[in-house]
């Protein structure tokens, strides 16, 4: 691997061809304010470089979504709000330098590079000023858009790309050769979204016969839902066995926010590397967020030689910890528990450099009596300010995005399930309710039109009216959000029922 290191300069022909098999057979070359490719820039150095070898190295991102807002977090302030606020820019500062220390060959882009066409000079300015040092650095780009980044949108402030970078066109499946001494390293077929709300199955246009002549390792770039993951819009859908059916080695995926290995190379590879930088406390952008480094040799079948390898690059991890609360014996230590929750996070060597955004579960079964208070102290935020400024030491800081109670219940919904009153039916609607995910759905719909026409229009786009259609719901009412704010929900009414009761003379 140690020739890793000094890789040459990729170099990509003047103009891309069009191979046999695939829907662009007919259609003209593609216009070079379309694609850009590399020019002579390397043309005298190739001497330089004599390896026999075709060993070579990709990194391949995903759904950067510069200068993006943070969803579904409140009440941030000083240090916290300026790292969020920089997060998505940071990591692509890191990505770029991951690039030249590994030693890639070229960079892949599979969409969603920014969030929103009608923000962030900031981010076009960042996003080129990474593109530019990859060019110095020999280190082609290539890159198609998304939904959130569709052709023709966005890039208002840039006139003109680095000779390296490639944007392939929506009108058809291009291929762009990356060539080293004459010979094909990659050959990359991609295609962009002309649309926010693309709906044609895009990767069945991808070419199914292979092209006379070495192409090297044959990369599908796409931005697509394969299998309809239903935590993402069903954009550019597809099956697993669209991607096998096409002549592709390797799927370089956008659009899922959580990193998927999708095909494990029998022989076809495909994976989704996930959102660069993670945005929200919901389930999909927590954990590691990162890139991938993909090692390649053209004499293997499939052309990989172990499985795409994730780096993490974000500059804030979102998580999602657990406080056992059981032992407390007031609410004194049952915020000591949570503090020590975020304590060991700070601790965990797997967040090590990073600002933690943290949402605390509160778990456990306490025989005390203080869990009756905590309705009350959660609504007011006095327990969360309470947690927030035990941590306040912590560096890098671990900010607790909320408090979930998760505890056992202290109405016993089984006792009360049996006593044919009141309680006992709102018990048998809830059960009704979590097992038909299509009646909860409907309730909570209607529930959303109930609500002022502010508010529902804050939690339909996540508070950011100026994104595009969204790919990640907003927290609340969120499908995985659904059944645990049922369960709340009937905690409190048993709650409020019991209260009642014993109040009743
Ligand atoms: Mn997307």
């Amino acid at each position: 691997m140690e020739n890793f290191r000094a890789p040459p300069p990729p170099s990509l022909p003047l103009r891309a061809p069009i191979l046999p098999g695939t829907t662009s057979d007919r259609s003209a070359t593609p216009g070079p304010a379309v694609i850009r490719f590399l020019r002579g820039r390397y043309a005298g150095r190739s001497a330089e470089w004599h390896r026999p070898t075709m060993r070579f190295r990709f990194v391949h991102a995903a759904d950067l979504h510069l200068d993006t807002p943070f969803t579904g977090i409140a009440e941030v302030d000083g240090p916290v709000a300026e790292a969020l606020r920089d997060a998505s820019l940071r990591a692509w500062s890191d990505l770029v330098e991951l690039c030249v220390e590994e030693g890639a060959s070229f960079l892949l882009l599979a969409g969603d590079t920014y969030d929103g066409p009608r923000r962030g000079l900031r981010a076009q300015m960042a996003f080129l000023q990474g593109l530019r040092r990859l060019d110095r650095a020999g280190i082609a780009v290539l890159a198609v858009s998304g939904n959130h980044d569709p052709e023709g949108s966005g890039w208002s402030a840039i006139s003109g790309w680095p000779p390296t970078t490639t944007f392939f066109p929506a009108d058809g499946v291009r291929s762009v050769p990356v060539l080293r001494d004459g010979r094909a390293l990659a050959t990359v077929y991609g295609i962009s979204y002309a649309r926010p709300d693309e709906s044609r199955n895009l990767a069945a246009l991808f070419p199914r016969l292979r092209g006379p002549g070495p192409d090297g390792v044959r990369i599908g770039l796409l931005h697509c839902n394969v299998g309809s993951d239903p935590d993402h819009g069903d954009y550019a859908p597809c099956t697993t066995a669209d991607l096998r059916a096409a002549a592709v080695d390797y799927w370089a995926l956008g659009h899922v926010h959580r990193h998927r290995l999708v095909l494990a190379g029998d022989p076809v590879w495909a994976a989704y590397p996930g959102v660069l930088q993670g945005r929200s406390p919901a389930p999909v952008e927590a954990g590691p967020k990162g890139a991938l480094v993909v090692d390649c040799d053209t004499d293997v079948p499939g052309g990989l030689r172990e499985a795409p390898r994730l780096v993490p690059l974000d500059r804030i991890r979102f998580a999602a910890a657990t406080a056992d609360v059981t032992a407390a014996a007031d609410l004194a230590a049952a915020a000591a528990a949570v503090a020590q929750t975020l304590e060991d996070l700070r601790a965990d060597p797997a967040h090590a450099g990073r600002g933690v955004v943290v949402r605390v579960i509160l778990a456990g079964s306490p025989e005390a009596a203080w869990p009756s208070e905590l309705p009350r102290l959660l609504r007011s935020g006095e327990l969360l300010q309470q947690v927030r400024a035990a941590a306040a030491h912590l560096r890098p800081f671990v900010w607790c995005e909320g408090l979930r109670p998760a505890l056992a219940p202290a109405v016993a919904r089984e006792a009360v399930a049996g006593r044919g009153d009141f309680a006992a039916a709102l018990v048998a609607a809830t059960d009704a309710l979590a097992s038909d995910a299509g009646a909860l759905d409907a309730l909570v719909r209607t529930l959303k039109g109930e609500l002022p026409r502010t508010i529902r229009d804050a939690l339909a786009d996540g508070g950011d009216r100026s994104a595009g259609p969204g790919d990640i719901p907003a927290a609340p009412g969120a499908p995985d959000d659904r059944l645990g704010l049922l369960a709340a929900a009937e905690q409190e009414c048993l709650r409020l029922l019991a209260d009642e009761g014993e109040g009743a003379p």
